[in-house]
């Protein structure tokens, strides 16, 4: 496999689609020895086949605000690679969304969802819409809006979206409903529904308690635990949060949280009441994590930085792609951090992955360690598919049961010569091998 080529061929037919770049750049380099040793997959066009979307859409989502002012934003859905399952993967509204973001989001997501053993292929979408500062009715409309051309192309066989960024319970609610109406239907076509209309429980904790069992699967190997263990969380969202809880509950401590504003830090960690002020915060449709550190005098909120220079035995990235870089690395070693689990996507810079693993520290890439949200939103799809409820602690068990496995998955394809383990290389693979098997037997489409 000749990886600049495939490299330079991709950047000229993307043009600055750069996150786009940096996430199919890190899987190539990842499986190019495994590549070259199975000739067939070259025969098979594999990765040429890989690295493309099946399709993308965008539409205009037009919306009229309380005002009466009419506003246009663009709204989007990759339909990345459907090799193993129907296309699966969050919707995002964020200002910041665009094509690079969703095809780096959606190409990660297939490998992702190959890692937790559950038949779903990968996709991702979203808009440029922001949703801070808007009032629901404005929120509704946006989403009813969004999901008139959006249900065209998904179905629960086809493709099945869910929440990401600025996408939540509320928002898959509103969607769902438009959905229903239009396809007069009402079956798991959206995942993280609300509990009494097909949802599953344990799916808005998730993501963060699949990156805490990932991050103890890793400590487990040195010996180690959570218990007494300080943490810097980043975010202050829906991954941020479930991280939280279930690190308390392991006897650990979150010291920090983070915004687009800055970070708090607060010594005696985030517990009880202040777990439950970050929903607030996050219903409170503002941009900023500061007032944390008003209503907690404990805590001292710090503009314009990140949480990476606290000192703390663990870091749990969890707000968004490229919020720690080789400088924030650097003090994190410096400070004697021994584990970094991602449960944000693609948190890390390249830079900062290098420097992580040169010093040793255990370092859980994302499609390794936050896919404990995608994974439950296949449990959620099985409980609709049988139209049965699991319990929490039966949701809880699978759960726990697939972030081991993929721990395993990853020692399996990432153990170094010195006894080591290379989590990147090691989920890369794996869920290359898989996607790659499965279009080999299904022929070039
Ligand atoms: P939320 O919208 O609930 O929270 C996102 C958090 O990140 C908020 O605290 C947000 O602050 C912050 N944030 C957003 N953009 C920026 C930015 N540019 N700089 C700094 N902070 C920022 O989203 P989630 O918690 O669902 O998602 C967080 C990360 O986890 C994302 O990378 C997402 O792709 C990933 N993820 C999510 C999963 C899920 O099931 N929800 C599953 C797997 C991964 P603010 O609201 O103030 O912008
Ligand atoms: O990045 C992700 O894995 C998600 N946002 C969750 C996707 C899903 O379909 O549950």
């Amino acid at each position: 496999m000749d990886l600049n080529k495939i490299m330079n061929d991709l950047v000229k037919k993307h043009p600055g689609e750069e996150e786009y770049h940096q996430a199919v750049r890190e899987v190539l380099e990842s499986i190019e020895d495994v590549v070259n040793q199975n000739p067939q997959l070259e025969a098979a066009g594999i990765i040429d086949r890989l690295v493309e979307p099946d399709r993308v859409l965008m539409f205009k989502v037009p919306w009229v605000d309380d005002n009466g002012t009419v506003h246009v934003n663009l709204g989007y859905r990759v339909q990345f690679n459907n090799a193993i399952g129907p296309y699966k993967g969050g919707l995002r509204f964020h200002p910041s969304v665009n094509l690079s973001i969703l095809k780096f989001l959606g190409f990660e997501q297939i490998f992702k969802n190959a890692l937790t053993t559950l038949p779903m292929g990968g996709g991702k979408g979203g808009s440029d819409f922001n949703p801070k500062g808007k009032s629901d009715a404005e929120i509704m409309r946006y989403c009813q809006s969004f999901m008139l051309e959006l249900w065209k192309i998904i179905g629960p066989d086809t493709d099945v979206p869910a929440g990401d960024i600025g996408v939540g319970g509320k928002e898959i609610g509103y969607m769902y409903g438009m959905y229903k109406k239009l396809q007069r239907e009402h079956t798991g076509v959206l995942t993280g529904k609300g509990i009494s209309w097909g949802g599953s429980l344990i799916r808005p904790e998730a993501t963060g308690f699949g990156t805490v069992y990932f991050a103890e699967e890793m400590l487990k190997t040195k010996g180690e635990s959570f218990k007494g263990k300080t943490v810097a969380v980043s975010g202050f969202g829906n991954v941020a949060w479930g991280a939280t809880l279930k690190i308390n509950e392991l006897g650990g401590k979150v010291v920090t949280l983070s915004g687009p504003d800055g970070y708090v830090h607060d010594p005696k960690g985030v517990t009880g009441e202040k777990v439950e002020y970050m929903l607030e915060l996050r219903a409170s449709n503002q941009d900023i994590v500061a007032p944390y550190a008003d209503e907690f005098p404990d805590a001292t909120f710090y503009p314009n930085k990140r949480p990476w220079e606290v000192e703390v035995d663990v870091a749990l990235p969890c707000a968004t792609q490229n919020e720690l870089d080789g400088k924030d690395a650097q003090k994190l070693v410096d400070n004697g951090c021994m584990c970094i689990a991602e449960g944000a996507n693609m948190p890390s810079t390249p830079e900062a992955v290098a420097i992580i693993q040169k010093n040793g520290l255990l370092f859980g890439p994302a499609k390794a360690a936050n896919a404990g949200g995608v994974a439950t939103s296949g449990l959620e799809m099985t409980q609709n598919a049988m139209k049965l409820a699991w319990t929490t602690e039966e949701v809880d068990e699978k759960l726990h049961h697939i972030m081991k496995s993929i721990h395993s998955a990853c020692v399996e394809h990432g153990k170094k010569a010195d006894g080591s383990v290379d989590y990147v290389k090691g989920a890369n693979v794996a869920g290359f091998l898989k996607v790659a098997n499965a279009m080999l037997d299904q022929g070039v489409i």
